[in-house]
């Protein structure tokens, strides 16, 4: 018989398992965003100071520059998964995330091979997926406005610990840019939450001072020149196909890939174009896989694009409904744009 555990009895659980275990690993996930990152950080600290146990925390993808004056940023490893003595731990935390690549790259396989769901716990806000259910009871997953409230709610504030100020201003920047800037649907509690860390010392001005990288607008600027327009189905679609791959990396170098970039794009065109109430971007992962992600106006009638990417033959789509993103196994970015139209036209 399978007990419907309530999340609290889950939170107790885990609290247990960090209790008894006797190494730790702390694993932040990709997009490898302000809440990921400080949802690691505030789990090693949290373990430290209440448990008095050391948690490494690592990530299998790289840090962006811009994260380099976040408050303990350095105390996140940036490894590859041949580096980890995956046996040697027996709890493994897993913040922020909705998926095993995500989490151990696209080597997940490998990992779980020769650990099993065993040593894993996960902590995360994202709509309910495959490593929820892989996870069962050691899987806290609850809609909320960010990781790092959860681990706040569920962990620290029962532990009675207090929060120093650099993990206040963690938190906040995990908060405000998971909730950008509260512009994403609100969550109960969620400006509560904020005054709460703002109280225990949070750098509100610190969080708030917003840059932009030089590259990051130049593609800004070079994505909106290359969107096309769908007028009918309120689309707007970035493709970046090879030809267009060519270009980016010439523009911008090899190290162009989806990840951090295209993010002002997202931020300040997809959705917020008046009458386009959805924004799509693709491009290849590989030579038969392709990667989309959607951002959908929040205000209105609006449709799920995870259902239209499942409807349109993605192998997996997820994330949140304003914002996620699919993998579409084909080798023709053209052809799934297509379906994908086709999909939204039947539906709307
Ligand atoms: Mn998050």
């Amino acid at each position: 018989m399978i007990k419907n555990y309530s999340t609290y009895d889950i939170a107790q659980h885990i609290t247990n398992r960090i209790r008894d275990a006797v190494n730790i690993l702390v694993v932040c996930s990709r997009p490898v965003d302000p809440d990921s990152l400080s949802s690691g950080i505030t789990m090693s600290w949290w373990i430290e100071k209440h448990f008095k146990q050391s948690a490494e925390v690592v990530i299998f993808h790289s840090i962006s520059e811009k994260f380099k004056d976040y408050p303990l940023i350095k105390q996140v490893k940036f490894k590859t998964i041949s580096e980890i003595n995956w046996k040697e731990y027996d709890l493994i935390i897993l913040v922020d995330s909705s998926a095993w690549d995500m989490l151990l790259t696209e080597k997940y396989e490998d990992v779980l091979s020769e650990t099993g769901f065993g040593p894993f716990v996960l902590i995360d806000h994202h709509l309910e997926d495959t490593i929820h259910k892989d996870l069962r009871h050691n899987a806290l997953r609850l809609d909320d406005v960010c990781t790092g409230r959860i681990i706040d709610d569920y962990f620290i504030k029962p532990s009675t610990e207090n929060l120093t100020e650099d993990i206040a201003t963690l938190l906040y920047y995990g908060l405000i840019d998971d909730a950008r800037y509260f512009r994403n649907e609100p969550y109960e509690g969620m400006y509560l939450y904020a005054e709460e860390l703002l109280k225990q010392g949070a750098r509100h001005n610190e969080v708030m001072n917003i840059i932009v990288d030089e590259a990051s607008m130049k593609f800004l600027a070079w994505a909106i020149n290359n969107t096309e327009f769908y007028p009918n189905i309120k689309t707007t679609f970035l493709i970046i196909d090879e030809k267009k791959d060519k270009e980016l990396s010439k523009l911008f170098g090899d190290k162009w890939n989806y990840g951090s970039l295209q993010k002002y794009y997202q931020e300040v065109f997809m959705r917020i174009t008046e009458g386009y109430t959805y924004g799509i971007m693709m491009e290849y992962k590989n030579s038969s896989e392709i990667v989309a992600g959607w951002r959908t106006r929040n205000f209105g009638q609006n449709l799920s694009i995870k259902d239209i990417f499942c409807d349109a033959g993605a192998k997996q789509a997820g994330g949140h409904f304003g914002a996620g993103g699919g993998l579409f196994k084909s080798t023709d970015i053209h052809d799934v744009k297509e379906k994908i139209i086709a999909a939204i036209d039947k539906s709307i």
